[in-house]
């Protein structure tokens, strides 16, 4: 984990505090106060992100890189600007390492699709048994193309990865290494520097899924030396429909464009068509500029917080919570207990369906997700169909705690008479 060890004085740690910012938390849902802890699905907005999206739609609403006008440079400017956050947020060491995209899932399709390109067959695709979908599926849409072959590192009963075998199914074969920083099922954080690390050893690039980490660690990329790293801009507080692909620019260089059309190019004939510089290539069409403004103002927001504070607070959370289940919920089991995990509580409850958990603590203003959470691996691996999951934020406290486990003794109520 790439992670300041150090607290920063000016940084803000207060999170009783910081929870106003945020309008969607202040709200009462079926006339009780929301307790939201979904945010594995999706992080809310502080009200800066709000802002920010409204004024780029308000005021200065147009295209990017295309107009000499005055609203179009604004809008470049904020593009482009929230581009230069983001360079600094993650550290890549240029701005055309920084590829935004419609979210992870995009990132990782544009990595499959262009860099797969040179796979054949006889290749191998390392992923592990820990993955979303999105870190599943563009590999086997590869693999149906070139005659690569994906290969799955094993994960132990607690959810952690089965390191041995990871090691053993690494070889000459191997080109890519796909895996999650933090799973969003189970919470499980990957030794993600040491995995990297293993991956050029055999000469295989690596890609990091970091959907579930951005939001809870500040990441460096340079620091982990990773190939890809790619997340979501509305897990980080920021809007929907924006993401972001690192590369490290030799890589990126190397690569064919993903999709073709508007910006994308430098020249184009109907015999041959020439491509931009980095990062353009691979942006074809007018991005999503309104949500690159707030994902950049989410940045904004996040600079300012204590990430070593958030880091103990969400663990203390999650270990009360824990705790909590097991101890007050009869029948009541965890799915994932490895020993490094971060904002995720997996669990199932003896007879009653994830989804009626889901249903009755819903009627209770509680917020969380059920079931397979897009990684139906997972479920399979623990031969359950769905778990109920809770997943907490910063902004999230011990009453949030209270109230799931009060929603979730109803559920059993309900259910157990
Ligand atoms: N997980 C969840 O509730 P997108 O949809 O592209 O923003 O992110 C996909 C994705 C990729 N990797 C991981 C580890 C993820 O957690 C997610 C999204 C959400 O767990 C929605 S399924």
């Amino acid at each position: 984990m790439a992670t300041a060890e150090r607290h920063v004085p000016h940084l803000k740690r207060d999170f009783a505090a910081l929870r106003k910012d945020f309008p969607a938390l202040q709200q009462l849902v079926h006339g009780k106060p929301l307790a939201y802890l979904d945010n594995a699905a999706s992080g809310q907005s502080p009200l800066s992100v709000q802002n920010a999206v409204a004024e780029q739609q308000r005021l200065n609403h147009s295209n990017v890189h295309r107009g000499v006008h005055q609203l179009s440079e604004r809008s470049t400017a904020a593009y482009e600007g929230a581009r230069e956050k983001i360079r600094r947020f993650i550290n890549a060491s240029s701005l055309a390492e920084v590829v935004f995209t419609r979210g992870t899932t995009e990132s990782i399709n544009l990595v499959a699709a262009t860099f797969g390109q040179r796979l054949a067959a006889g290749d191998e695709v390392l992923i592990t048994g820990l993955e979303h979908h999105s870190n599943i599926v563009p590999w086997q849409l590869l693999c149906e193309r070139t005659g690569t072959r994906l290969v799955v590192a094993p994960i132990r009963d607690d959810g952690a990865l089965e390191i041995g075998a990871f090691d053993a199914l690494l070889g000459p074969r191997t080109k890519i290494v796909a895996f999650a920083h933090v799973s969003n099922a189970l919470g499980t954080v990957n030794p993600v520097a040491e995995m990297i690390a293993k991956a050029h050893a055999v000469g295989a690039v690596a890609l990091v899924d970091g959907a579930q980490a951005v939001p809870h660690m500040r990441v460096d990329v340079q620091t982990l030396d990773c190939d890809f790293y790619a997340f979501s801009g509305h897990k980080m507080f920021g809007p929907t429909g924006t993401g972001v692909l690192y590369g490290k620019r030799a890589l990126l260089e190397t690569m064919p464009p993903y999709q073709g059309g508007g910006d994308m190019i430098l020249t184009v004939s109907f015999e041959r068509s020439t491509y931009n510089a980095l990062p353009y290539k691979f942006e074809a069409g007018t991005p999503n500029i309104t949500g690159v403004v707030g994902l950049g103002a989410a940045v904004d927001y996040l600079e300012e917080i204590d990430f070593v504070a958030v880091a103990a607070h969400e663990q203390s959370l999650l270990d009360l919570a824990s705790r909590r289940v097991l101890a007050e919920i009869p029948g009541a089991r965890l799915i994932g207990t490895a020993p490094d995990k971060a904002s995720v509580l997996s669990f199932v409850v003896d007879g009653i369906h994830a989804h009626d958990l889901g249903t009755i603590v819903d009627s209770e203003g509680v917020a969380i997700r059920t079931g397979h959470h897009c990684a139906m691996p997972v479920m399979d691996r623990f031969a359950v169909p769905a778990t109920a999951r809770a997943s907490l934020a910063f902004y999230n406290n011990e009453e949030d705690v209270d109230r799931l486990i009060a929603g979730l003794k109803k559920a059993v109520e309900i259910f157990r008479g």
